[in-house]
């Protein structure tokens, strides 16, 4: 599995891409795991975590997806946030939010916590940096089956008296 990591400066928020796919097992609670997608080296803290999701499935109610986080690289994940795509923005990380369910889905969905609390992405928040990045995808009803066609985080961290140490990490 190809995974890309970026650390780049706070101007630039091109995020990578990759050139597979990868198939959501149907009617699988295990699903899929993808990652890990390195959240740089830092000793730092993480401060933002946003996700891009990219697939496409015809049902929206099969599907389970979370973002998940092992903070000290140790196999096991330390916080989980769900994707809620009702939260979703389209058309780029500033699109804007629908604030509603679609019965499928089909394209880019930007999440991002636009504030401290209130939302999932929050979790990661004060979290150690430095450590692997995780989407568990699992499709639970028989029938419509659908693909990931790339997915990328974008972090920040900071250390407490510094400035703000921006990272955007990408993977499948
Ligand atoms: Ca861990
Ligand atoms: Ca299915």
């Amino acid at each position: 599995m190809k995974t890309t990591v970026w650390i780049i400066s706070a101007a630039l928020l091109a995020i990578g891409c990759s050139s597979e796919s990868s198939m959501i097992p149907d009617a699988s609670i295990e699903g899929l795991t993808l990652g890990p997608v390195r959240a740089g080296t830092s000793q730092n803290v993480l401060t933002t975590v946003d996700l891009m999701v990219d697939l496409i499935h015809p049902s929206t109610p099969d599907l389970a997806l979370r973002l998940g986080y092992d903070q000290d690289n140790d196999g096991r994940i330390d916080a989980r946030a769900e994707v809620e795509f009702f939260r979703a923005r389209r058309g780029g990380w500033m699109g804007t939010v629908a604030h509603a369910c679609t019965p499928a889905l089909d394209g880019a969905f930007y999440f991002r916590a636009e504030e401290p609390g209130g939302d999932p992405l929050d979790v990661f928040r004060g979290l150690k940096a430095g450590g692997s990045f995780y989407l568990e995808v699992a499709d639970t009803l028989a029938e419509d089956v659908g693909i990931v066609r790339e997915w990328s985080v974008r972090a920040e961290s900071a250390r407490a008296g510094s400035e703000s140490d921006p990272l955007i990490v990408a993977g499948r």
